[in-house]
């Protein structure tokens, strides 16, 4: 029998919060940050690898995945974990966001949005009954509401409807989510830079009782400052005892101020991406491998870090393997960003454990701030 779901909140530092998640597939200590694994894969490391940086969750797109390899095959041979070999827990996204930034000739309506595959033209619907349902197919531990990413900028009234088919959508999501031991659903929070609106949506959703609550529509071309000014407003309505993620985010100075705003979980591609396009993230700040300064260099890329990329490899023979398009090189550097924003978010677990989180922001911000020596 598999423990049911919870969240342990087990300390506060300001407004900072250390937990625990308690699933299926194993424990989460909060702050989290899940590397994105969309195609079934963090591309370029192996899952030993990602397990070996620390990282206790992944995430899986419902919308790559229904259209190749398909819900129903996976599910056919063992779902999402025995597939990928990722035995620990797995968020899947729901889709829609997804449908809005890649698919061709999108059309959204109140019952969901009909859209045509990036990879093959084909025509295909996602609503929130058959989202949810691809994510069970999938075994996700943690389901995510169908929603729509309220695109930025936005007048208040095109957020407000924007955000109240979210809610509807979060009704119709959470009827067709079939509850098990130690899985989880998370609504969705809307409502764009309006207060009040997000306001409306942490109540709309609040009444549905899920079991986590995500800031969805953020980091969407608002900037840092109106996304934290916005957090500022939103995470102190949300349920204190319920993990809170802040999704699609972000660089590491957006994860310390949205950690000190109260969430507790992250996603976002920027390490992974990053990694493939020579860009490191270090404590003084990003470092890109391409550039000829790093040609002679034998020190490691960051002195700090426990990763293979540091521990083994000169930035001179990092720089080398990029310039000769090597794969080793994109999966050195991918490795060690993933090493990177585990670390971080460690640090910043101990921090609040240990009541010093003013003294870990400071330090993080002065390190950022030297820049590459
Ligand atoms: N909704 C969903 N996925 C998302 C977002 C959202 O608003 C964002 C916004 N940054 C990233 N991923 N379902
Ligand atoms: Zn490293």
């Amino acid at each position: 029998m598999s423990a049911s779901f919870s969240f342990t909140l087990e300390k506060t530092d300001g407004g900072a919060r250390l937990g625990r998640i308690t699933t299926a597939h194993g424990e989460i200590q909060t702050p989290v940050f899940m590397p994105v694994g969309t195609a079934a894969t963090v591309k370029g490391m192996h899952p030993e690898s990602v397990a070996a940086t620390g990282a206790k969750i992944v995430l899986g797109n419902t919308y790559h995945l229904m259209l190749r390899p398909g819900a129903d095959r996976i599910e056919r041979l063992g779902g999402l974990h025995r597939f990928m070999n990722w035995p620990g827990p797995i968020l899947t996204d729901s889709g829609g966001f997804q449908v809005m930034s890649l698919a061709k000739l999108r059309k959204l309506t109140e019952d969901g949005v009909t859209f045509q595959s990036h990879i093959d033209g084909s025509r295909h619907t996602l609503t929130p009954e058959s989202s949810t349902e691809i994510q069970r197919k999938l075994d996700a531990t943690i389901t995510m509401a169908f929603d729509e990413c309220t695109p930025f900028p936005v007048d208040r009234k095109g957020a407000a409807e924007s955000m109240r088919l979210s809610m509807r959508w979060a009704v119709r999501s959470r009827e067709a989510f079939v509850a098990r031991p130690g899985y989880g659903q998370f609504g969705i929070v809307q409502g764009s830079v309006f207060p009040d609106l997000r306001a409306e949506s942490i109540e709309a959703l609040t009444k549905l009782d899920f079991e986590g609550y995500a800031v969805g529509g953020l980091a969407v071309g608002e900037g840092q400052e109106l996304m934290f000014k916005t957090l500022d407003t939103t995470t102190p309505l949300m349920p204190v005892h319920k993990p809170r993620y802040l999704m699609g985010v972000g660089k590491p100075s957006d994860i310390v101020g949205a950690v000190l705003r109260g969430i507790d979980m992250f996603d976002c591609v920027m390490p992974t991406r990053s990694g493939r396009t020579a860009q490191a993230f270090t404590r003084r700040g990003t470092v890109n491998l391409r550039n000829a300064r790093h040609m002679d260099d034998p020190r490691p890329l960051d002195e700090h870090c426990t990763c293979p990329a540091c521990r083994n490899y000169s930035r001179a023979y990092l720089h080398h393997l990029v310039r000769a398009e090597e794969m080793l090189g994109p999966m050195l550097l991918t490795w060690h960003n993933i090493q990177y924003y585990q670390d971080l978010t460690a640090g910043l677990r101990d921090a609040i454990a240990n009541g010093t989180t003013q003294q870990f922001v400071a330090d993080f911000e002065a390190g950022q701030a030297l820049g590459d020596l």
